[in-house]
C-alpha cells in the first residue's frame, strides 16, 4: 500500500513537471527567440546604438550600378519637340536679319539674335555614350548650388542655362542657383532678370558684385553665398544634357575630396547648333604646355585601365576652367581660389594643382555632358582691375600660379616658354605658400610623377635659350613677326616693337620659337608652324660672329628680300647684311 502510495506521488510529480515546467520551458525558449528577432528587425531599421553607427560610418558610399534596363534617374518618356534649334540643330536666321546677327556677334562674341529665337527649353542631341543610359546612382546625392557668374551676357543665352538646369536636374538634389552679376553695365540686363527670375520661386537667387570683380573672384563669392552641399560652376552660355547631374555627383558623395568635371559639348555661336567637340567613344583629358596654355591629350592607357567600363569617370591632372562639381567646404578648406588671380585665366590649374598636390582628386565624367558656346572673341575688357596691374595680366596669374605650385625645375620651363615673365610682378603669394604648408602638400616632382604623367610626352623638358628677344635685321629697319597668323602661314617683317608676336626665342637645341610656335623653313620661304608635338629640336643655329641664322638641313641662312621684305632661305653671304640679324632683349616697360 505504502509502495504503492509513494510510487503514484512520484507518477504524479512526473506529470505535473510535464504539463506545468515544460510549456513554461517552451514559452521562454519562446520569448528569447522573438526578442533576438525583434532585435535584429529594430537594428537593420534604426541602426542600433554605437556600435551600428560606427559600421554606417565606415561602411563605403553606395558606388553606381550598371543595370540591364534604364538607370534610375533616366528620363522617361521625352516628347519629340518641333522648331527653331531643336535637338540641338543649327538654327540659320532669315537674310534680312543679318544686320541684327552682325551687330549681336560684334557686341556679345555670340549671335544673340540667333538665340532669341530658339526655344528656353530646347532640346539638345543625346551625345552621351549608350551605356550611360543604365547607371543606377545613389537615390540620396547631395544637394547642389549651381553658380552662374556672369557679366554682360546675352539674356536668353544666360536664361537657357538656366532653364536647361532646372529641366533636366533632379528636383530633390538641386537645392538652388545664384546667378552672380560681376557689375553688369548693360541696359535692361538687371531688371530684366529681376523680373523673369520670379516665376522661379526663390530657386533662382540673384546676387550682384558692388564693383567689377572679374570671373575668379566672382566665383569664390559665389560659393561663400552658396547653402547647398556641392557646388557646381557653369559659364551663363551653357546648356547641360541630359542626365547631367547625378553622374557628377556620385563620386563626390563617396569621397568629399574629389571634384568632378564634365565633358563640354560645343555650341555654335553662329547658329546655337549643338556638337560634340569630340565624336566616338575615345576620352581625352586636360593637361597644359610650360607656356600654361591648356591642352588636351587622349587618356594615356594606365589610366584608361584603371576603369571597368568605358562610361566611367577617369583621371585628369587639370580641367579647362569653366564647368566642375566640388563639394563646397572642401572648395573652401582650399581657400577656394587664390584672391590675387585677377580676372580671368591661370584659375583653372591654380585649383588643380591645389586639389592634386594636397590630397584631392580629379575626375571627368564621361556621362555628363554640357555644352558651352565658345565665342569668337572676348567681347569685354578686363576693367579697372587691369589698368591697375601693368604688364599682362594673365601671364601675371600664371606667374603667381607657378610660384605657389611648381618646383624650380619646372619653374624654369615656365620662364623659358615666357622670358618676360621673370620681370612681372606677381604681388604677395605667402599667403598662398601658407596655405600649402598647412594643408601639407605634395611636392609638384610628385604630381608630374604620379598624375601628369603623360604631359612631359607631348611638351618635354625644355632646353634653355641660347638667345631671345626680337629678330632685327641689320639691314633693313625692322623684326620678325607672326603677325597673329595661325599656323601654317608666312612669317612677317614689319616694324619692331617689341610685342610677343617678335619675341623669338632659340633654344640650345636649334628650335626656333615664337610663343607656342614654331619659326621653320622651305623653298617657299620662313614659315609659322605648329611645333612638332614631344619635340624641343630644331634646324636653326645662330652664329654671334657672322650673325647669320643657318638652317642646318638646307645648309642656308634667313635673308631678307632688300625690296619686298619677304623672307626666304638663301645660300649664306658673309658679306650681305641681308643676311645678318641681332637678337635684342626686349625690356618690358611696366
Ligand atoms: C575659359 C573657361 C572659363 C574660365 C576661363 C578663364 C570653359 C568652357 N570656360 O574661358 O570658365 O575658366 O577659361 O580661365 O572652360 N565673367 C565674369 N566676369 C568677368 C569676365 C567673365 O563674370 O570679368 C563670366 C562670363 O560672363 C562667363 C564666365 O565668367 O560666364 C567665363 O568667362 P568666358 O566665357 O569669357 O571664359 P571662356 O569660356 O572664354
Ligand atoms: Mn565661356
Amino acid at each position: 500500500m505504502r509502495v504503492s502510495n509513494i510510487r503514484s506521488g512520484r507518477i504524479f510529480r512526473l506529470a505535473l513537471c510535464f504539463l506545468v515546467i515544460l510549456p513554461l520551458l517552451y514559452l521562454l525558449a519562446n520569448w528569447s527567440d522573438n526578442h533576438k528577432r525583434v532585435q535584429r528587425a529594430y537594428h537593420a531599421r534604426f541602426g542600433g546604438r554605437k556600435q551600428s553607427h560606427q559600421r554606417l560610418e565606415s561602411r563605403p558610399r553606395e558606388a553606381p550600378k550598371l543595370v540591364e534596363g534604364l538607370g534610375n534617374f533616366e528620363p522617361r518618356n521625352l516628347r519629340p519637340r518641333h522648331g527653331a534649334g531643336e535637338n540641338g540643330d543649327a538654327h540659320i536666321l532669315w537674310p534680312n536679319k543679318t544686320n541684327v546677327a552682325d551687330a549681336a556677334e560684334m557686341e556679345y562674341g555670340m549671335n544673340i539674335a540667333c538665340s532669341d529665337e530658339i526655344s528656353m527649353h530646347r532640346s539638345v542631341r543625346d551625345t552621351r555614350l549608350e551605356e550611360c543610359k543604365h547607371w543606377n546612382y545613389p537615390y540620396d546625392l547631395p544637394t547642389t548650388s549651381v553658380i552662374i557668374v556672369f557679366h554682360n551676357e546675352g539674356f536668353s543665352v544666360l536664361m537657357r542655362t538656366v532653364h536647361s538646369v532646372i529641366d533636366r536636374s533632379p528636383k530633390h538634389v538641386l537645392h538652388e542657383i545664384i546667378l552672380v552679376d560681376d557689375y553688369s553695365d548693360k541696359e535692361n540686363l538687371r531688371t530684366k532678370l529681376d523680373h523673369y527670375v520670379q516665376q522661379f520661386q526663390g530657386l533662382v537667387k540673384i546676387i550682384r558684385n558692388k564693383e567689377r570683380e572679374g570671373l575668379i573672384r566672382t566665383r569664390s563669392r559665389g560659393a561663400m553665398e552658396a547653402t547647398g552641399e556641392v557646388i557646381v560652376f557653369l559659364d551663363a552660355h551653357c546648356e547641360v544634357n541630359l542626365n547631367w547631374l547625378p553622374p557628377l555627383l556620385a563620386p563626390i558623395y563617396r569621397d568629399r575630396t574629389v571634384m568632378t568635371v564634365p565633358i563640354i559639348d560645343g555650341i555654335d555661336h553662329k547658329t546655337f547648333e549643338y556638337t560634340p567637340v569630340y565624336e566616338g567613344d575615345k576620352h581625352f583629358r586636360g593637361i597644359f604646355e610650360w607656356g600654361m596654355l591648356y591642352k588636351e591629350n587622349d587618356v594615356p592607357r594606365r589610366e584608361q585601365q584603371r576603369r571597368a567600363h568605358n562610361s566611367e569617370p577617369y583621371r585628369s591632372p587639370t580641367h579647362a576652367g569653366g564647368l566642375f562639381a566640388i563639394n563646397r567646404d572642401y572648395f573652401l578648406e582650399l581657400g577656394a581660389y587664390d584672391p590675387g588671380l585677377l580676372v580671368w585665366g591661370g584659375e583653372n590649374f591654380e585649383l588643380s594643382f591645389k586639389i592634386w598636390q594636397c590630397g584631392g582628386s580629379i575626375e571627368w565624367v564621361p556621362c555628363s555632358r554640357v555644352g558651352h558656346v565658345y565665342r569668337g572673341f572676348m567681347p569685354y575688357n578686363f576693367g579697372k582691375l587691369a589698368e591697375k596691374k601693368k604688364g599682362p595680366l594673365i601671364t601675371i596669374n600664371y606667374k603667381r600660379v607657378i610660384e605657389t605650385w611648381f618646383d624650380a625645375p619646372h619653374k624654369e620651363f615656365f620662364y623659358t616658354r615666357e622670358p618676360l615673365a621673370r620681370y612681372l610682378d606677381m604681388g604677395d603669394i605667402s599667403e598662398q605658400l601658407a596655405l600649402k604648408k598647412r594643408l601639407n602638400c605634395k611636392s609638384f616632382q610628385w604630381f608630374m610623377d604620379n598624375v601628369a604623367y603623360d604631359v612631359l610626352d607631348k611638351f618635354p623638358a625644355l632646353p634653355a635659350n641660347l638667345h631671345w628677344g626680337e629678330l632685327r635685321s641689320v639691314a633693313s629697319d625692322g623684326c620678325l613677326d607672326s603677325m597673329s597668323n595661325e599656323p601654317p602661314a608666312l612669317m612677317g617683317f614689319t616694324y619692331c616693337q617689341g610685342t610677343g608676336n617678335q619675341l623669338m626665342r632659340l633654344n640650345a637645341e636649334g628650335q626656333l620659337g615664337v610663343d607656342e610656335r614654331c619659326v621653320e623653313a622651305d623653298r617657299q620661304g620662313i614659315k609659322l608652324a605648329v611645333c612638332r608635338l614631344g619635340t624641343v629640336t630644331g634646324p636653326w643655329s645662330y652664329d654671334e660672329h657672322s650673325k647669320h641664322l643657318l638652317h642646318h638641313r638646307h645648309r642656308k641662312c634667313m635673308a631678307l628680300h632688300p625690296e619686298t621684305l619677304q623672307l626666304s632661305l638663301a645660300r649664306c653671304d658673309a658679306n650681305n647684311a641681308y643676311q645678318q640679324w641681332l637678337f635684342k632683349k626686349i625690356r618690358p616697360d611696366w
